[in-house]
């Protein structure tokens, strides 16, 4: 039986896939081979195309057509994800192994368009460069008090869970799931890596609610993962003890895992915080993070499920007078002793960046540190420090920086990334999904990335342009997109400094908000100068936890990219960059130029308010006012400090207050 496709809820956006995604496919014959659960979906997809746009569509048909497009399974060898393309004699033809790979194969059809229907195209073959690409919801069952429903959360209510438990209709989830399966994610997690008291219990009692999402998820190829407690054996099994060690909680841990499999046969695995931000974790119990993941490990090897570790552990509790510690080293410092030590399906996942998800920060060196250890790289899709989803930041350039980035001797970030890639969502209940209309872009471009890391951003930004707003708009759109990561950088902290963000919520500029606080995130700032020192010489000696040549090229202040400078040195005012600028008029000018491209993009926006749906176009001029207020205030926030620390007046004499 065909699967339906999804039915948006009424003033719901369609996003990437508006009902005119498969006009090409609509009006043709298309024949559709094999069978199996996702097979059924893709029926459903081109039954849809064509109640729409006319066509037919056929089941292992034993006649030869001709058809159009030809679906079907059968190629051996491309896994189950891979799919051929090759286009002869008048029929398209798309061939896969499983079913992932024909349903990947339509939505690539249905990207080509027209064009997928002329002329010849020799065979090629797709496949993602990496197995898992998994998004992790920071979703909250029930409101938390000061996180509310989503923990960095700016597109509404969760898409999973509302008044305590999953949602009843499960409608919009499936259409997600669509949506996601269209750029490529294969796997949720479906609640937030702070697992409190309620959530906890979704291991348990409550995992029928996980099976509901996971039902939904399902026919889109989206397998469902969760975030539990390490203190789980004590919080729900009244056991003494969550010590990895301990037999009962092995035990323990094995029993609930089989419970899991019996209601959800597919389930992916656990994601775990472990000793982090107050949450449980084998510290407690003298043992190691090897120890506390391969616990899990154990417990879901039978099933063939992962546990995604999360490598965020630092000290949150840091005394801000003792200049000895240093938050970015802790990461590293805490696993490269335990390489080796871990499961084969331990998954070790590790932020991009040392600190946290800073518009600009260096590659973590722990991700080329661990050979003997399956790595998955995480990245923020959620705009916490990047403008919260009222700002235009399209994070394409720095993810394809990061995953580009080569960190070991002939492998970059995203060969590296053996494990995976993961991504925190930036989707809620939001009619745009995101909030801001355009960090959709950001979703779809994860999504791209975790398929093929070496894409090129702006092709894939471009593609992202055209399937949502068709071509009318497109140069606009691209025009206020591509250089908005940069803008924002321009505006906010200086050359990889990072924070200067108010404490707890992070929007917004406060330049000492964090300056004598116990979480690890100062920038040093004094009359002479600004800037951490991380050099081996000098400073915490974080630059020596990189590899060839970085360990180097970050080591000293001349050999230092500029974009990075006060993440690795302290450094006068008055010290020049490799553009010839000193870094305090380096910091006025980017803070000007950052509100004057805002300003250009904001018109660049209101012109395009004929080419675009008066829904989009009035909720992102809106948001642009926003914008901008926050630029300015940035802006001027950041001038006036260091005006006032430094004495050193703008050459230009621009207005400081
Ligand atoms: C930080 C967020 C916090 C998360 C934490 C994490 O501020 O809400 O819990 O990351 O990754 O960026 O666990």
């Amino acid at each position: 039986m065909p699967l339906p496709v999804p039915v948006l809820p009424e003033g719901v956006d369609p996003a990437w896939l508006p009902p005119a995604a498969f006009r090409a496919v609509g009006g043709r014959r298309t024949l559709i081979r094999g069978s199996g659960p996702l097979v059924e979906t893709v029926h459903g997809e081109v039954a849809e195309a064509c109640r729409r746009f006319g066509g037919r569509v056929v089941r292992d048909a034993s006649d030869d057509g001709p058809y159009d497009l030809v679906l079907g399974l059968g190629a051996d060898g491309l896994g189950d994800e891979g799919f051929t393309l090759a286009r002869e004699g008048g029929t398209t033809t798309v061939t896969a192994s499983g079913g992932r790979g024909l349903l990947y194969g339509l939505f690539h059809v249905g990207r080509l368009g027209e064009a997928a229907f002329t002329g010849e195209r020799s065979r090629r073959t797709h496949r993602p460069a990496l197995a898992l690409r998994m998004l992790d919801h920071w979703d909250n069952v029930a409101v938390h008090p000061v996180m509310g429903q989503v923990e960095r959360g700016y597109a509404g209510g969760s898409l999973f869970w509302e008044d305590g438990r999953a949602r009843g209709d499960l409608e919009r989830v499936r259409a997600y799931g669509r949506l996601l399966a269209a750029c490529g994610i294969n796997a949720i997690s479906v609640n937030n890596v702070n697992v409190h008291a309620t959530e906890a219990r979704l291991l348990t009692d409550r995992i029928g609610d996980v099976a509901a999402i996971a039902g939904a998820l399902r026919p889109y190829g989206i397998r469902t993962h969760l975030s539990v407690s390490f203190a789980a054996p004590l919080l729900l099994g009244g056991l003494p003890t969550a010590d990895p060690l301990d037999g009962a909680v092995r035990a323990w841990w094995a029993e609930a895992t089989r419970r899991v499999y019996e209601a959800i046969p597919d389930f992916g695995g656990y994601v775990v915080k472990a000793d982090s931000e107050g949450q449980p974790g084998p510290f407690a119990y003298g043992r190691s993070h090897a120890d506390g993941a391969n616990l899990l490990a154990a417990a879901l090897e039978p099933f063939g499920g992962t546990v995604h570790w999360r490598a965020f552990v630092y000290d949150h509790r840091q005394d801000w007078r003792d200049r000895t510690t240093d938050r970015a080293r802790a990461a590293y410092d805490h696993f490269v002793p335990l390489d080796g030590r871990f499961a084969p399906n331990a998954v070790l996942q590790v932020k991009h960046g040392p600190m946290d998800f800073q518009v600009r920060e260096p590659v973590s060196p722990l991700i080329g540190a661990m050979p003997r250890t399956r790595l998955a790289v995480e990245l923020q899709v959620t705009q916490e420090y990047t403008g919260q989803q009222r700002h235009v930041c399209w994070l394409g350039p720095m993810w394809s920086d990061v995953l580009g980035f080569p960190i070991e001797p002939g492998a970059s970030v995203g060969e590296s990334a053996r494990g995976g890639l993961v991504a925190v969502s930036n989707a809620g209940d939001d009619p745009f999904w995101t909030g801001h209309p355009l960090a959709q872009a950001n979703l779809y471009t994860f999504g791209r990335l975790a398929w093929r890391p070496d894409a090129d951003p702006g092709a894939v930004l471009d593609e992202w342009i055209e399937l949502t707003y068709g071509p009318g708009p497109a140069a606009g759109l691209h025009a206020v997109l591509d250089g908005s990561w940069r803008t924002y950088e321009k505006y906010t902290a200086p050359l990889g400094v990072g924070f200067m963000v108010q404490p707890g919520h992070h929007y917004g500029p406060s330049v000492d908000g964090y300056e004598y606080s116990p979480w690890g995130t100062y920038h040093f700032a004094d009359r002479d100068g600004v800037g951490v020192d991380r050099s081996v010489a000098t400073g915490s000696g974080y630059a020596g936890q990189y590899g060839k040549p970085w360990a180097e090229v970050y080591e000293s202040a001349d050999s230092c990219p500029d974009e990075l400078l006060l993440f690795f040195h302290h450094v006068s005012y008055a010290h020049r960059l490799t553009s010839g600028k000193t870094v305090i008029q380096h910091i006025y000018d980017t803070h000007f130029e950052g509100v004057e491209e805002v300003e250009a993009a904001r018109d660049v926006w209101a012109g395009l308010v004929d080419l675009v749906d008066p829904a989009r176009h009035r909720r992102v001029a809106e948001l642009f006012e926003e914008q901008l207020r926050s630029a300015r205030e940035w802006r001027d926030q950041i001038n006036s400090y260091f005006f006032r620390k430094s004495g050193v007046p703008d050459a230009h004499g621009r207005r400081i207050y």
